[in-house]
């Protein structure tokens, strides 16, 4: 008997570069999340249905099994711990890196040498966390849910930690990249309870974005 399939998206930058890969394993959205309200979107196989969530809920719907696979950058698994969830897939999409960034003027390495004390504002906590503690860099870190780049400017912070693809959000706001933490892409994460019970159906797919995942990146 096959069972349904659900595959948990956010809407932006990651869905529009799973859908070629989902192309590859014969999986056709049928609507468009930008322009339909729909949070459930059909695909051309009545067994697979997408959802739409935000970015950082991804690991959470297939976590509990809400979702049996999902799509979520580094960024968003690190935060999220990885708990009940299976990886087995580095989609090379997505791509971006993780930096430390200042304020033009500020003078990061010097403050450092110094064993400052910094204020540092970021949306991903656990991972600004580790980087400065294997630093030996003291900081108190201050949670922000978006436009980090903002912080800095206002004097809520002197550092901030945010991801980095271009550039040109920092250039726009006078800042400058002092520290690279990682590189970031986006991984498959799949049920681990789906992995056993809907292997049968989950594991051609997986199979297909796998090979496409290598083939177009
Ligand atoms: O937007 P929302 O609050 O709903 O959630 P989200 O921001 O987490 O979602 P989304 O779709 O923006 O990002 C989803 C995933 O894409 C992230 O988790 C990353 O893994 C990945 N990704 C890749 C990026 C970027 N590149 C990126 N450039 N996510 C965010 N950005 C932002 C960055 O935070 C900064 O504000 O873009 C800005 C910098 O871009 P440049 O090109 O100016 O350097
Ligand atoms: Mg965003």
């Amino acid at each position: 008997m096959s069972q349904k399939l659900t595959l948990a998206l956010s809407k932006g930058r990651i869905f529009e570069e799973t859908l070629p890969l989902l192309a590859a394993a014969g999986i056709v959205v049928m609507e468009n999340p930008e322009t339909s309200r729909k949070l459930i979107l059909p695909t051309n196989d009545p067994l697979v249905n997408v959802i739409i969530v935000r970015a950082s809920d991804v690991p959470t719907y297939v976590q509990y099994g809400a979702a049996d696979f999902g799509v979520a950058g580094k960024d968003v698994l690190l935060e999220h711990g990885g708990e009940g969830l299976y990886q087995p897939i580095d989609l090379n999409i997505a791509k971006c890196r993780m930096s430390v960034a200042v304020s033009a003027g500020f003078d990061y390495a010097s403050a450092v040498r110094h064993g400052a004390r910094l204020r540092v504002a970021t949306k991903y906590l656990l991972t600004a966390r580790e980087h400065f503690a294997a630093k030996g860099v003291h900081v108190d870190l201050i949670k922000l849910y978006g436009s980090m780049e903002l912080a800095p400017l206002v004097g809520l912070a002197d550092a901030i930690v945010d991801l980095v693809s271009t550039g040109s959000t920092l250039r726009a706001n006078h800042l400058v990249e002092v520290e690279h933490i990682m590189e970031i892409s986006s991984r498959l994460v799949v049920n681990q309870a789906a992995l056993k019970l809907k292997h049968k159906q989950l594991q051609p797919i997986l199979e297909a974005i796998q090979a496409a995942a290598t083939r177009i990146t």
